[in-house]
């Protein structure tokens, strides 16, 4: 007899849509479980209600999550997230607006948007999922591949510096700033509970292994070596410097909260504003 068996996160995912379209040992799933654990703890602990949670995603594998889980999302072209993001949180400043996406879609295509939204500290949580390629087109070289590295498009190896998010969030002004890995989940589920609990802008990037497009061209194939590649990368530290931040293949990845302030975020200016142009 068939045992129907519920996992605690189903009421927060589209089961009617699974299976994912994620590859077998892809860890974008660890990063979503991660985040629906942080989103039903501030729930259950009264902190955030879920009719006010607004999800949104563009084009690629990671952006996925947004289609993927059972809260108010949207989805839009590859690149443009953080602009519609910005327009719900004007017209829904009540609502926590939490951009899911990759690097290439959020720091490439969409990289004008992500600067302009760290200026005005905009009151957004931003995840980017770093597999450090374009993968859902094939594995071509992204901002954030490492020097040296092989992908598609980069077949002699990466000529390129790569971009290190953590230093370009914490110089422009975004309110929390964190590194996380999708190899240490529960450290990963307590940067976004924490980021949950944020006004003004919270970026968060998560780096994951992607063994299928990512490891074909550097040679790790199976996922169990690809994500224990990763793990080994990484290093866990309480409040690393921004020197710690160095973003290096061969040197490895410090993850953890880099910045944590609390400077009034986009809304708040302009809910002054607004008060002062009405005569409040
Ligand atoms: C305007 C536009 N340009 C290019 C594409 C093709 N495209 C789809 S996904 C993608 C990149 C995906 O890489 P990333 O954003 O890093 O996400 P991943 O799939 O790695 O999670 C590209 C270039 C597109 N859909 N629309």
């Amino acid at each position: 007899m068939a045992v129907a068996v519920e996992h605690p996160l189903d009421k927060y995912v589209r089961t009617e849509k699974l299976p994912t379209l994620w590859c077998p040992g892809c860890t974008i799933g660890i990063v979503m479980t991660s985040l629906l654990r942080a989103i039903d703890q501030r729930i259950r602990e009264g902190l955030l209600r879920r009719d006010q949670i607004t999800f949104v995603g563009g084009i690629g594998c990671s952006a996925r999550i947004a289609m993927y889980v059972r809260f108010d999302s949207v989805r839009t072209a590859h690149g443009r997230t953080i602009p519609l993001a910005t327009a719900i949180k004007i017209l829904r400043p009540e609502h926590k607006v939490i951009v899911v996406g990759g690097d290439g879609d959020i720091c490439a295509i969409g990289g004008n948007h992500l600067l302009h939204a760290l200026r005005r500290n905009m009151d957004l949580m931003i995840i980017i999922v770093n597999n450090m390629i374009y993968g859902m087109t094939g594995g071509q070289v992204s901002p954030t591949t490492p020097l040296k590295l092989y992908t598609t498009t980069t077949p002699y190896g990466n000529p390129e510096k790569p971009l290190n998010i953590i230093r370009l969030a914490c110089s422009l002004g975004a309110n929390f700033v964190a590194r996380g890995s999708a190899t240490h989940p529960h450290i990963l589920q307590q940067i976004f509970y924490k980021a949950l609990g944020k006004r003004g802008l919270a970026l968060i990037e998560v780096l994951s292994s992607c063994p299928e497009i990512f490891g074909r061209h550097i040679g790790i194939t199976d996922p169990v070596k690809s994500f224990m590649t990763l793990r080994d990368k990484i290093k866990v530290k309480n409040n690393p410097s921004l020197d710690e931040s160095e973003y290096d293949w061969e040197k490895g990845f410090v993850i953890g909260v880099y910045l944590d302030k609390d400077d009034p975020g986009y809304i708040d200016n302009l809910s002054l504003l607004y008060k002062s142009l009405r005569g409040f």
